[in-house]
């Protein structure tokens, strides 16, 4: 059956990789799974056509015959429990990868976004100055819990997963800042994530549609 995926006709970010349909590309690159991007505008987002498969007028959606789903983490699941290679088969190892996968959107990527915003959304408010350090800091507590929780290990749990996956894309996030350079462990646990060859395909994938 085919695969059908949403992502920005044209990404805000030019094609740096952090819009979240690279997640999902990543993922079904994972698992060898071809697909089709279908490119939508911010104006067709929020059109009935797309509201219908997203609610929220966001990319990512996915489509497969008559399954419609939103939300990056839901669509990753549903990925990985339908395809071998992103879940452990033991329940136990499972239920661990798929906690990453949570923490990874309640956890990690919150004050990543809230520094984000900060940063795109607030920079002319006259408290941005003083706001941004506090916000730098809240990052940099959940980065320090989760360098102490990786240590000297490849991924977070034995063999690469889908909480992988979707750790290293949050992490992704924040790069740039150079926060994520102040823990050696994670700035190198991001670089062994864009190293797989299936992140490479997903990147190259949306980076041709931002190109053109
Ligand atoms: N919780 C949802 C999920 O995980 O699927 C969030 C989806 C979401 O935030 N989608 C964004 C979107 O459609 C694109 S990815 N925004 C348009 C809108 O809300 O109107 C978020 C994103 C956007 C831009 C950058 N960037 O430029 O760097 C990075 C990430």
């Amino acid at each position: 059956m085919t695969i059908t995926i949403t992502a920005f006709e044209r990404s805000p970010d030019g094609g740096r990789g952090l819009a979240r349909d690279t997640r999902v590309r990543w993922a079904l690159e994972e698992v060898a799974r071809p697909y089709d991007a279908r490119l939508v505008s911010f104006r067709a987002m929020k059109e009935p056509a797309h509201l219908a498969l997203h609610p929220f007028g966001q990319i990512p959606t996915y489509e497969e015959g008559d399954l419609v789903l939103f939300e990056t983490g839901a669509i990753i699941l549903h990925i990985a429990e339908d395809h071998a290679g992103l879940l452990p088969a033991d329940p136990d190892p499972r239920a661990r990868a798929i906690m990453w996968m949570f923490a990874s959107v309640n956890t990690v990527e919150p004050p990543i976004l809230e520094y984000a915003n900060a940063k795109l959304l607030e920079a002319d408010k006259p408290w941005s100055a003083e706001r941004l350090p506090i916000v730098a800091d809240r990052v940099r507590a959940r980065l320090t819990q989760l360098s102490a929780r990786l240590g000297g290990a490849d991924w977070l749990d034995g063999t690469f997963s889908a909480g992988d996956l979707m750790m290293v894309s949050v992490l992704l996030r924040i790069r740039a800042s150079g926060l994520l350079d102040e823990y050696s462990n994670l700035a190198a646990y991001v670089a062994r994530g864009e190293a797989r060859p299936a992140y490479q395909r997903a990147f190259a994938a949306q980076l041709a549609v931002n190109r053109r």
